[in-house]
């Protein structure tokens, strides 16, 4: 059976089911003529082979797909591959199971996907995680052996997590410490978005290669741009507008984290465009400063109050697109019309916040202020 029949049978509108294709299309950046393509990719009768490992780690990716509060993505990906391992999914256990495993890796060889979760402890031969009693490192190196690709899903399989901070008592490493002759994927977040996940199988289905990826593994779609770039508090940074006390009234105001130890300025992540959950949340939005969780050298290093570096508080391609033709006659009338218009929006936006100030409280300025934090 088709996926696109199968969703239907499970109550998945054909409408919901193409919403969410034309979303993971966005999400990849593609144009939205490229939505038939992703829609066709989406429903193809093949459904590649995908076996599931879970090592040292809380379960929280596979809990943020599957408890989506609209479980279209889970429910997409799902039908369109085949998931043949999967130890919190799947109804048999024991040794049931692992026939399952064995026989799959055997049976579809060169081909499958490996969907790697959680951390890989290395230290006195990896025996502080073990599962049907091989060590983590057993059983992925011999998943790994036959896999088409890996993807590390979540901060831990992709780069330790939160089992690698300091002292690491077990000695976990990310996948790609352990295999390194692989096609390997990194989808970091703790927990990462569902949508990064589903685009990024999309993509392979749809292209039949990975996406571009960066130095970390990390597909550029998704983690190709800082999300201060497109964070809703961005104009209070601007404007130097800084909560500073958690519940005081310039927090209550929803002014920038970035006093509060924000790393949304080193952090590359698509959490401010995409957010989570299909109702438009995100950490930042709901008032707690963004910990880097996508990012190796900060989250479980960087203590969540201590503020980071900021070295381009504007980024380059942000600017107003130079007019050749008019060189030298001034901006075109439309990006001054577009600037006016912002300028006046953030005016009137800072007036009002000023006009509701409680008295005596002035709205920080940053660029006096916090001049030896922002090192351009
Ligand atoms: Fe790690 Fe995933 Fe954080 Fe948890 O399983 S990325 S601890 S949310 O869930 O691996
Ligand atoms: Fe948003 Fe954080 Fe950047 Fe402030 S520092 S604008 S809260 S991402
Ligand atoms: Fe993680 Fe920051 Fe996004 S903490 S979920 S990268 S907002």
């Amino acid at each position: 059976m088709a996926p696109e029949d199968q969703l239907l049978r499970s109550g998945v509108s054909r409408r919901d089911f193409i919403k969410t294709c034309v979303a993971a299309t966005a999400v990849m950046g593609l144009p939205f003529g490229m939505v038939a393509r992703v829609v066709e990719a989406a429903q193809a009768p093949d459904r590649p082979p995908v076996i599931w490992l879970h090592f040292q780690e809380c379960t929280g990716c596979s809990e943020s797909l599957l408890r989506a509060n609209h479980p279209t993505p889970a429910n997409l990906l799902l039908d369109m591959i085949s998931l043949d391992y999967h130890e919190t999914l799947m109804a048999g256990s024991g040794h049931q199971a692992e026939k399952s495993l064995h026989d799959s890796l055997q049976a579809n060889r060169g081909k499958y996907l490996l969907v790697v979760e959680g951390a890989i402890p290395t230290k006195e031969n990896g025996i502080f995680c073990k599962v049907g009693g091989r060590t983590a490192m057993e059983s992925l190196r011999s998943a790994a052996e036959g896999a088409a690709a890996i993807i590390c899903i979540g901060t831990c399989a992709s780069f330790g997590g939160i089992q690698a901070a300091a002292p690491n008592p077990t000695g976990a490493v990310g996948v790609g410490e352990i295999i390194k002759d692989k096609p390997l994927i990194t989808i970091p977040g703790c927990p990462p978005s569902p949508y990064n996940l589903l685009s990024t199988v999309l993509y392979y289905l749809t292209f039949k290669k990975l996406p571009e990826l960066d130095q970390l593994g990390r597909p550029k779609f998704a983690y190709g741009r800082r999300i201060h770039e497109h964070c809703e508090r961005r104009p209070h940074f601007d404007a130097g507008r800084f909560a500073k006390a958690y519940g005081d009234a310039t927090h209550a105001e929803g002014y920038c984290l970035y006093k509060l130890g924000c790393k949304g300025p080193a952090t590359y992540a698509n959490c401010s465009v995409q957010r989570f959950n299909d109702v438009g949340v995100w950490p930042v939005a709901v008032g707690h400063p963004c910990i880097g969780c996508t990012e190796p050298e900060i989250v479980f290093r960087t203590a969540i109050a201590d503020k980071v570096q900021i070295h381009e508080p504007t980024p380059f391609d942000s600017y107003a697109p130079v007019d050749l033709k008019n060189k030298g006659k001034g901006p075109s009338p439309l990006t001054t019309g577009i600037i006016g218009l912002a300028a006046g929006v953030a005016l009137g936006a800072g007036a009002m916040m000023a006009g509701r100030l409680p008295d005596g409280e002035q709205a920080d300025k940053p660029h006096q202020e916090d001049s030896h934090e922002r090192k351009e």
